[in-house]
């Protein structure tokens, strides 16, 4: 079976543990990886979601955090700082400089991020195929007042999101450069390709949603065979983690499974899914969409499994 997974990152990543499980060796899983967050500090080009899905596939990620690798030091991060050196607020490790070194080289070289994905895949071997959404540069801003001045700013999704712990009101989120970007090579067939498409429980305005502004993306998936299938992050109205309640009000959506599900709409109506997974109890109601509930609760690989397998399930896919 081919599987086409769109994803941000620690929730995706989780996501697509729980897919490798359900179907076992012999399917093909190809996953579409927000890039979105990217961002260049101190000469290196840092790209947290695909990251975070190859340490999580690869074995390499600091469980605990979510993000970045286990057995992590912050030598270099302390040195910077002694430096005065800026961007304080968001922590390089010292194993994790490591990947931006070997990445920023081969972009320098003039090999496409794809391309690179690949070459650091190859010692990480994630199981699954890791496309970023686009080899663009393509980073999302947030427009926010700036509590120094009071000014009208748009400031790196980082910095929001970390710095500011996304507490400062967003105005408007925007993936800038979106609309000038390309699909990486191999999106557009995947999707095209596939016996199912899910959207993993990842934030759905700078996850999921920046994967969709890449033009041709929507297209693909209106076009294709595939059932779409969707998985709420939103239970019982909370994000089960982080911080999408403040990406979804400023996108005027409420912070509910229902909300969200209406927010991605119907494929018979313009909308993206035909199946969408809430979580047990939680309410929802979305038009000319098949809506299941199930335990949504990732807490362990094989409950994250029975997540998948809901997800098939509703789309008349078997795993
Ligand atoms: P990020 O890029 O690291 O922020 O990760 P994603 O965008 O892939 O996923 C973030 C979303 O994952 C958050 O909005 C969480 O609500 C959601 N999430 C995390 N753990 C769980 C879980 O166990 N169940 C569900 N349903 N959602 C989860
Ligand atoms: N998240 C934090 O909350 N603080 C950090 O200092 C931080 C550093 C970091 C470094 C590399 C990486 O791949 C991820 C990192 N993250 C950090 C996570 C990441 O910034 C965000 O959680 C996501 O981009 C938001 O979706
Ligand atoms: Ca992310």
């Amino acid at each position: 079976m081919k599987v086409v997974v769109v994803v941000g990152g620690v929730g995706g990543a989780r996501f697509l543990q729980g897919v490798k499980h359900a179907l076992g060796p012999g399917h093909e899983v190809t996953a579409l990886v927000n890039t979105g967050d990217d961002v260049w500090l101190h000469g290196l080009r840092i790209c947290p979601d695909l990251d975070t899905c190859m340490y999580t596939l690869g074995g390499g990620i600091d469980t605990e955090r979510g993000w970045g690798r286990t057995g992590e030091t912050w030598t270099v991060k302390d040195e910077l700082a002694a430096y005065d050196a800026g961007s304080e607020w968001f922590g390089l490790g010292d194993r994790d400089i490591a990947t931006h070194l070997v990445r920023t080289r081969m972009l320098r070289a003039g090999y496409p991020l794809s391309a690179v994905t690949e070459a650091l895949c190859a010692r990480w071997r994630p199981g699954v195929t890791l496309l970023p959404m686009s080899d663009d540069r393509v980073e999302t801003h947030v427009v926010v007042d700036d509590p120094d001045s009071g000014e009208r700013t748009a400031i790196h999704f980082q910095e929001w999101w970390i710095r500011h712990r996304a507490a400062l009101p967003a105005h408007s989120i925007v993936p800038v450069g979106a609309e000038e970007s390309a699909p990486a090579p191999g999106v557009l067939d995947a999707v095209a390709g596939a016996d199912v498409v899910l959207f993993a429980p990842s934030n759905p305005v700078v996850s999921v949603g920046t994967v969709l502004a890449v033009p041709g993306v929507r297209d693909a998936l209106a076009k294709t065979e595939a059932p779409v299938v969707g998985v709420s992050p939103i239970v019982e109205n909370r994000p089960v983690r982080g911080m999408a309640d403040a990406c979804l009000t400023a996108i005027g959506v409420d912070t509910t499974a229902e909300a969200v599900g209406r927010h991605y709409g119907s494929r018979r109506n313009d909308g993206l899914l035909d199946g969408w997974l809430v979580h047990t109890g939680d309410p929802a109601e979305v038009p000319d969409v098949e809506v299941r509930a199930v335990p949504l609760l990732m807490s362990d690989v094989d409950a994250t499994a029975d997540m998948v397998r809901a997800a098939f399930a509703v789309g008349g896919v078997s795993g």
